[in-house]
């Protein structure tokens, strides 16, 4: 397209004269007022520019007519695309309508596997059993996991042929199966004058040493017990004075440590303390030296003292599995204590984790705050984190 200015005393005067060279529909732009100086300002004449457009040589009539037929190339081309893309999310329109959650909202390993087919992979089920099998896949529970916990709280409804809730309580179905089919180690009792030594091991940055110290307290201030800390965390900057410093609130004695020998040293010059409570450096669970290195430290107590496994909700459900059976190639692990529950809405990994691993679960970490924030964890609490309800 191409600009044409006109430029005259009468703005009338113009139009007509771009209507007479470029025909009657021709566009006009804009037009603008100036005033032209004469030998007394005021008296200066109006002068008007007149903007039109008008199509350049090379967009002629044939030029424009070929645009418009390509266009309808572009239009053609369009429309074939909106087909597809139509059919393409019909299933997802249908769920809408059906209000299908499970293929509205698919959880990460679904999504990996897009194949799993939820009427297939769930047939067996009906009724309340599918709704709880759907809320189960949200929260990232495995559909494997889902499946065997749902049947778990099932009869057969007999019309239908199919499995279905026993009970009409999400909650009461969850609790149920997680009762048969997980262990929990429950509250922590040790008797006065017990000596047990338990050690935190895990990843790095978990809140391993944030929950020893949770525990600590609880220990200390509600069950009057004599306990020790003693770290082998000698890796990471500042972690001694980080767990000293929580020593000293709770007035409990604190022991740095960097090999085996004098981890038993220390251990065996403990007399009147009832529990020892073990901070490790946080390694991951790829660096199989320095896990070797730790399982040496440890290795002089490793057969009489309990070994918690520190373990984030925040990891991937593959990822925690990985986690654990690695580590417990190097130690034997005698619980699972998880942490940060509270940064996920999808804490499927809380029933993943102990039932594909046979792994007894401890605690829960609720959050930052030495000491409060931490849970012993029950089949009721680990229901009600799975369905979001508040505890
Ligand atoms: N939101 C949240 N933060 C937590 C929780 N538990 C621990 N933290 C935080 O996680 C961070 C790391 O905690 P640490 O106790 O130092 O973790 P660690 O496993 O000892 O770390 P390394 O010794 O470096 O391996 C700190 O900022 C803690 O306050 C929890 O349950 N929820
Ligand atoms: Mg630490």
């Amino acid at each position: 397209m191409e600009i044409v200015k006109y430029e005259g005393n009468n703005l009338d005067e113009l139009i007509t004269q771009a209507k007479r060279e470029y025909g009657k529909d021709v566009k006009i732009i804009s037009y603008e007022v100036m005033n032209e100086r004469g030998f007394i300002p005021f008296l200066g004449k109006k002068r008007y520019a007149l903007f039109i457009q008008v199509p350049t040589q090379e967009e002629g009539f044939f030029d424009v007519l070929a645009k418009e037929e390509k266009n309808e190339e572009i239009d053609k081309f369009l429309e074939k695309i909106e087909k597809m893309i139509d059919k393409k999310i019909e299933p997802l329109k249908n769920a809408i309508v059906k209000g299908d959650s499970a293929l509205l909202d698919l959880p990460a390993h679904a999504a990996q596997n897009s194949k799993l087919d939820f009427a297939q992979e769930f047939k067996e089920f009906t009724g309340d059993a599918l709704d709880l099998i759907r809320l189960l896949l949200k929260k990232d529970v495995d559909p494997k996991v889902a499946k065997m916990l749902v049947k778990e709280s099932c009869g057969l409804d007999i019309d239908a042929n199919k499995f279905d809730l026993n009970t009409s309580f999400f909650k009461e179905a969850l609790v149920n199966a997680i009762e048969k089919k997980i262990k929990f180690k429950g509250p922590l009792k040790i008797q006065k004058g017990a000596f047990k030594v338990i050690s935190f091991v895990g990843p790095t940055g978990v809140g391993k040493t944030t929950n020893l110290f949770k525990i600590a307290s609880e220990l200390v201030l509600n069950q009057k017990l004599k306990i020790a800390v003693i770290s082998i965390d000698t890796f990471k900057v500042g972690a001694i004075q980080q767990a000293r410093s929580f020593s000293n609130i709770l007035n409990i004695p604190f022991f740095a440590i960097t090999d085996s020998k004098n981890l038993k040293k220390t251990l065996q010059n403990l007399s009147g303390i009832d529990v020892v409570l073990i901070d490790t450096v946080g390694r991951s669970h790829y660096d199989y030296w320095r896990l070797g290195e730790m399982k040496e430290i440890l290795g002089s107590g490793s057969d009489f003292m309990d070994i918690s496994l520190v373990i984030s909700c925040n990891y991937k459900n593959s990822e925690a599995i990985e986690i654990v059976n690695r580590y417990r190639t190097f130690f034997p692990i005698s619980d699972i204590f998880f942490t940060k529950i509270d940064e996920t809405y999808k804490p499927g990994i809380l029933l993943n984790l102990p039932i594909k691993t046979d792994i007894p679960v401890s605690f829960i970490s609720t959050g930052q705050k030495v000491p409060e924030d931490i849970r012993i964890l029950t089949p009721e609490r680990m229901a009600n984190y799975i369905l979001g309800e508040s505890l």
